[in-house]
């Protein structure tokens, strides 16, 4: 039995809810009745619906994102079908904006918006007094993190053995990039440096070794960046891992002197990039000085065994085709390991929408709100780069194709790997389950059609990336080479269910 349950939908099982913590660890008295319960989305919506009434709480709050509203609607809707009795409170992002044009708000009691650490606990105490508020949609008010009481002793050891660890410094941004929520903060603020070290000595001390930092820009104030780098330095084994969101263009001296220090697969570094283009920045208000960030892209390449995954938006205003193109490019030139190219999204509340119809935007009404055109980009073009983009994960950022890759693109990177995005795709017609042999398959093939001259390069790299992978099957047995056949794409497209009733 608890009366309140604290509950969200996770990407997936290894990321553990952060936010949730932090409504737990400052619920006070009523900490003791309440239980966290985690699920994932790909978790039925009947089956979370059991689970959660099995301890009959009396409120049952919900963290609602954008990788979760569907599968929430989907829950709360039989929820309140089987237990009307039961209050529901939403809270998180994708519901603290817009929220009452949102069918989701349909199935909840009350919506909390913005940080509720602190007003979720005043709500469950109102409506357990039973002088639960008349308004539906209620606005948390801005909060001081001196106040909020920290939430990390609530990882469990099941957590700290199987999951990340999300943790944060500092919250919120003072940059304004408009596709993003963080955009929407008035600046950073730190938490308590000396009390946030206490915690990850805990933690660590506790066994955890992968901690993930959600701070927007965490090399934002460089006496906080040492302090916190050098807590681990001292701490180094094998097994740790950290990951931390950066902002490309400041790296100075000290702190790369500390980087440097660090040993193979201890440090991984998210770099926000999004474009290299200037007048794409100014119409987004993304401040950031290229010439810089490339250099220190290189440098970090160049002098730290950091793991480096650098971002770019496809579909932002005032971008076309050829523009991302050279900012592709150029950041390819730089070297990271992984180029995450993403689409935009239209996150609620987000500035962009400023731009819909100047720039004719027309994003995806449904999950995950991603843009489908735009003024220079139509929806065909918007489609190849979506494929570009998975393919560039499967070959690009896997790590599979590390040897072959540099003999695979040469001169235009971004147009060599949509010539072969374009033939894998009408070969095969699918973007998922390629499982991996075929794809080696298919990267020769494409080479042996769209660079013969290059072929024999690619196959002595391809062989060494095989052997590396570690599959079944002897290399030498594989169709290197591009033979067509009868089957036409149409045939290729059709499902399996389809084909087993041809035949
Ligand atoms: C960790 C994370 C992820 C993880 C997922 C984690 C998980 N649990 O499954 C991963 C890496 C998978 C991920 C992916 C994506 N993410 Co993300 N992610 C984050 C990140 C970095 C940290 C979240 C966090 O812990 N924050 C710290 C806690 C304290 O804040 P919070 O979660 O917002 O919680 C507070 C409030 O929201 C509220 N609250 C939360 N839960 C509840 C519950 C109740 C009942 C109440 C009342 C209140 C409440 O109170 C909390 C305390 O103040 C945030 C950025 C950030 N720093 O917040 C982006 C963020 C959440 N992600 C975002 C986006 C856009 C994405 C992607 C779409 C990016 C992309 N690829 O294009 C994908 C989607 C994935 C998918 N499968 O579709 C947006 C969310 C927009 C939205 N409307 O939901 C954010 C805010 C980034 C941004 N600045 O724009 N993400
Ligand atoms: S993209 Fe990064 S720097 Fe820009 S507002 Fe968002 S968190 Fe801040």
């Amino acid at each position: 039995m608890s009366i309140i349950t604290l509950t969200t939908l996770n990407a997936k099982y290894i990321h553990a809810s952060l936010g949730l913590r932090y409504l737990y660890a400052n619920l006070e008295e009523l900490k003791l009745d309440t239980q966290i319960k985690e699920f994932t989305i790909k978790t039925r919506a009947i089956d979370i619906v059991e689970d959660i009434l099995q301890d009959k709480p009396k409120i049952v709050g919900f963290g609602v994102y954008i990788w979760n509203t569907t599968e929430t609607a989907a829950v709360i809707s039989q929820l309140k079908t089987i237990a009307p009795d039961v209050i529901v409170v939403l809270g998180g992002p994708e519901v603290s904006y817009e929220v009452e044009t949102q069918s989701i708000l349909q199935f909840a009691d009350y919506v909390l918006t913005g940080p509720a650490d602190l007003s979720f606990y005043r709500l469950c105490k109102e409506i357990l007094a039973g002088e639960a508020p008349e308004q539906k949609v209620l606005r948390s008010k801005p909060l001081a993190l001196k106040d909020l009481k920290l939430p990390y002793e609530f990882y469990n050891e099941e957590d700290l053995k199987n999951r990340l660890l999300y943790v944060e410094a500092s919250r919120g941004c003072p940059f304004k990039c408009e596709f993003c929520l963080s955009s929407l903060d008035k600046t950073a603020y730190p938490f308590d440096l000396p009390l946030f070290m206490q915690q990850m000595d805990q933690l660590y001390q506790r066994g955890a070794r992968h901690f993930k930092f959600v701070d927007r820009t965490f090399n934002l104030k460089i006496k906080t960046t040492l302090e916190i780098m050098n807590f681990f330095l001292d701490r180094m084994d094998d097994d740790l891992f950290l990951h931390f969101e950066v902002i490309p263009d400041h790296l100075p001296d000290k702190l790369k002197e500390v980087l440097v220090k660090f040993p193979p697969g201890t440090l991984q570094f998210e770099v926000g990039i999004q474009t290299f283009n200037d007048e794409v920045q100014t119409l987004i208000s993304r401040k950031q000085d290229n010439p810089k960030s490339k250099n220190n892209l290189i440098w970090l390449k160049e002098n730290t065994t950091a793991h480096i995954h650098a971002d770019l938006i496809f579909g932002l205003p005032g971008e076309t085709l050829a523009t991302f193109s050279q900012s592709f490019n150029e950041l390819y030139e730089c070297g990271p390991h992984e180029i995450q190219m993403g689409i935009l999204k239209r996150l609620k509340g987000s500035p962009i929408i400023r731009h819909t119809e100047s720039h004719d935007l027309r994003f995806n009404p449904l999950p995950p709100f991603n843009i489908l055109s735009n003024r220079s980009v139509d929806f065909v073009t918007m489609q190849k780069v979506n494929r570009f983009s998975r393919y560039w994960d499967m070959i690009g950022n896997s790590g599979r194709f590390k040897n072959t890759l540099p003999h695979l693109l040469k001169d235009n990177p971004f147009e060599e790997f949509m010539q072969i995005t374009d033939w894998i795709y009408e070969q095969t017609g699918q973007t998922h389950q390629i499982n991996l042999k075929r794809l080696f398959e298919l990267v020769a093939q494409a080479i042996d059609v769209l660079f013969p001259e290059r072929y024999a390069a690619v196959i002595q790299q391809i062989e060494a990336d095989y052997v590396n992978s570690k599959l079944k099957g002897a290399f030498s047995l594989m169709r290197l080479t591009y033979q067509p056949t009868e089957q036409t794409m149409t045939f290729q497209r059709r499902s399996q269910r389809q084909q087993r009733h041809l035949v």
